[in-house]
């Protein structure tokens, strides 16, 4: 332990549970250790602090991600997946660990940090499987004597920078899947979550020293938005997956576009649901409920715009109302405790500008929105989750708010509510509540949901790794975790080969 870390392990327990957490999955402190320390958004208090990395230690750090590149790109994929799949093994083992760090850093529950580490395991079996299925296709040539194919190969270094919310599983969605690609990975986390980055990136460490993979396959940048945007600018970075809001995707989109570089954008989201006059409202009440204040609204995914019809509004509502009068807010460590804290200071003002936008704009809070437990913990920002009804879209529904608040409205007819539903720039995740199978299949079709995810019968958040998950406008337009989202780590190769003996041209063209 270096002499910084063991300064900083004061009388904090939150802080002796992480370097433990750290210790246990492998992490060698004296390595990663230094000055820069973060606050738990908990009670406020430091973290272990780490080092911060220099521009030309990101700078080396690419280069080692592009030199390992040939040699990994030149590995068979199902032995690629192999080391996903012992990774995969040791996040099973150290759950518990990553779980620790993820509630240390974020303030999630117990639960739902097991949950996210739970995203990763689930991420690192899909991808093992996808090792063995990076299928092409062929097509039919128009050449007697040819055969068309495609194939897909390897990108090259694939940069993934990652938000505190989410601060491992969407790093495992990209990583699990570019490396079995046969890509090497640069990870910048967020500022507040390096630690859990550590530790992760510790147990990646270990599965590729056990299969004898090339070291430089995967690299962790300890850096801040500079360093970010250092790694975003180098050509030698193939794809940047970001994760994050729509103003650093509007930063990194044009740098990455200028040099003909890829993005995958996953950025705000505004994510709405309708509950329709059939809907079952006991489950609608918990669909509402979980995905508008659990983690503390801080999810892309979370329920931000509740459109209720008229003839079920006033029950719904007052259900909704009572259920959030009841949930437990504080410390995520206690039994009970449904709703953590905010991430640090600026989201709770910017939660408190949003709820006197809403009120100047006709809106009336009908629970939470108040700061809670500050003289327990005045370094930290709970706040009871918000309802607010509100007589329709005005302008701050139509920005997303990093906080646990629900603006209410109320709809008579489909289509009407359809088009309020869509008429804001982000478009990652909706829900509709309804009985009639005619209504959901409407809102499920073209002329319906315009994000990139669309449920019935459930909340907007807590989408499985199986589907692609992202979203449409503001939101990017990336797709990452399941179904083809494999095929954005990689390139399309088509191939035409001439067994003819002849060399017809194509489109009937004569030449020589
Ligand atoms: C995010 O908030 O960036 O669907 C990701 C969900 C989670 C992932 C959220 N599986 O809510």
């Amino acid at each position: 332990m270096t002499e910084t870390l063991t300064r900083t392990s004061s009388a904090s327990p939150l802080a002796d549970d992480v370097r433990a957490a750290l210790e246990a999955c492998g992490v060698d402190l004296t390595a990663v250790g230094g000055d820069s320390t973060v606050a738990s958004p908990i009670t406020g208090e430091p973290l272990v602090g780490t080092r911060l990395d220099s521009t030309d230690a990101i700078d080396a750090a690419v280069g080692r991600a592009a030199a390992a590149f040939p040699a990994w790109r030149d590995t068979p994929a199902p032995l690629r997946g192999q080391v996903v799949k012992r990774w995969g093994e040791l996040l099973t083992e150290h759950k518990q660990h990553l779980a620790t760090l993820v509630t240390a850093e974020v303030g999630k529950t117990p639960s739902e940090a097991l949950g996210e580490v739970q995203e990763m395991i689930d991420i690192a079996d899909l991808a093992v499987g996808q090792s063995r299925q990076l299928f092409g296709k062929t097509m039919p040539s128009e050449r007697p004597g040819h055969r068309l194919q495609e194939v897909w190969h390897p990108l090259g270094v694939v940069g993934v920078i990652s938000a505190f919310n989410f601060p491992v599983a969407v790093y495992a969605w990209n990583t699990a899947l570019a490396l079995v690609c046969g890509d090497t990975v640069v990870w910048k986390p967020a500022d507040v979550t390096r630690l859990s980055a550590i530790a992760v990136d510790a147990l990646l460490a270990r599965a590729v020293a056990e299969s004898g993979a090339p070291e430089g396959i995967h690299q962790l940048l300890l850096t801040d938005a500079d360093g970010s945007k250092r790694m975003v600018a180098d050509r030698r970075v193939a794809l940047v997956s970001a994760t994050g809001s729509v103003r650093m995707g509007r930063e990194v989109g044009p740098v990455v576009a200028e040099r003909f570089g890829r993005t995958l954008l996953e950025l705000g989201g505004n994510n709405g649901a309708i509950i329709a006059p059939s809907a079952d409202l006991d489950l609608a009440l918990r669909g509402v409920v979980f995905a508008a204040a659990g983690t503390a609204g801080q999810r892309c995914t979370t329920l931000r715009r509740l459109f209720v019809h008229s003839s079920v509004a006033d029950q719904l509502t007052k259900r909704v109302v009572a259920a959030y009068e009841t949930l437990a807010v504080g410390d995520p460590r206690t039994e009970g405790v449904l709703v953590g804290p905010l991430v640090n200071r600026r989201s709770f003002e910017a939660q408190q500008a949003a709820l006197a936008a809403a009120q100047e704009q006709g809106g009336t809070v009908l629970v939470g929105g108040d700061r809670e437990l500050a003289d327990e913990h005045p370094d930290a920002y709970y706040v009871r989750p918000a309802v607010v009804s509100m007589p329709s879209q005005t302008p701050i529904v139509h920005e997303e708010t990093f906080a646990p608040i629900l603006y209410v409205m109320t709809y008579d007819d489909l289509d009407v509510v359809v088009a309020e539903h869509n008429a804001v720039p982000q478009g990652l995740s909706s829900a509709i509540f309804t009985s009639d199978q005619a209504e959901a299949e409407r809102f499920l079709s073209a002329a319906g949901s315009d994000c990139g995810i669309a449920n019935v019968n459930i909340g907007t958040s807590g989408a499985e790794i199986g589907g692609a998950f992202g979203g449409e406008k503001e939101t990017g337009g990336g797709r990452e975790s399941g179904s083809d989202a494999w095929k954005a780590y990689m390139r399309p190769s088509t191939q035409t080969i001439n067994y003819s003996g002849q060399l017809p041209l194509a489109q009937g063209v004569t030449f020589i």
